[in-house]
């Protein structure tokens, strides 16, 4: 073996102590030293403003037009639990129709964060197909992600959420409704405020 090939024979060699937290191959929620990995993907209709409270994470301004997403990329450094951690966060498009690259997304992502908003009812319904999505596809791989729903806009005056009739035909908020056919958990947010 010439010097070059024994030398690529050791870089390829994966580094088993330490991990790497940008290791693909390394297996989910594995300790990897000072600095994790944690990808969240956020999906949700056109408009409901995905794009705009991710912004917000990020300490970016507020914007007004709705600019239509293909799907973007971002990452932010955070701690937890005293912990550097790396959160990526994947920017979906609901204005266009990319079910493939919604299951890539599915399948890269620890987490999932469903969006609606409250001056959009139809938003709303769509939730479910989201949902449907994410079952079906970490079922593929063995797998189940934490999701949480967002209503977003709440500081739109005069709307409220939507309600439901239950199988008892009894009215139920969004919130009761959520909680009782996902079991996920489910916040209020605006931008805005
Ligand atoms: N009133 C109000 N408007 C908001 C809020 N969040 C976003 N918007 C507005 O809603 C519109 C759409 O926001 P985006 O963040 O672009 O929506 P999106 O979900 O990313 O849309 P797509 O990328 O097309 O799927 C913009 O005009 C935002 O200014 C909010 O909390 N309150
Ligand atoms: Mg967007």
């Amino acid at each position: 073996m010439s010097d070059m090939s024994a030398m690529l024979q050791a870089r390829k060699k994966p580094n088993t102590k330490r991990g790497n937290a940008f290791d693909e191959t390394r297996e989910p929620y594995e300790p990897v030293g000072y600095l994790k990995k944690f990808t969240v993907v956020v999906f949700g209709d056109s408009g409901v403003g995905k794009s705009s409270i991710i912004r917000h994470l990020l300490g970016e301004e507020y914007i007004n037009e709705h600019l239509p997403t293909v799907e973007e990329f971002f990452v932010k450094q955070i701690s937890h639990k005293n912990k550097a951690c790396e959160l990526h966060i994947i920017d979906t498009s609901g204005t266009y129709e990319f079910p493939a690259m919604r299951r890539i997304a599915i399948q890269k992502a620890d987490a999932a964060v469903l969006v609606y908003s409250l001056d959009k009812p139809e938003s709303f319904t769509k939730l479910d197909r989201y949902m449907e999505e994410i079952e079906s596809c970490c079922a593929d791989s063995n797998r189940k992600i934490p999701v949480i729903i967002v209503s977003n806009k709440s500081d739109i005056p005069n709307l409220s959420e939507p309600t439901f009739r239950n199988a008892h035909g009894l009215k139920t908020s969004a919130c009761v409704y959520l909680e009782g056919k996902w079991r996920c958990q489910w916040l209020a947010t605006s931008v805005k405020f």
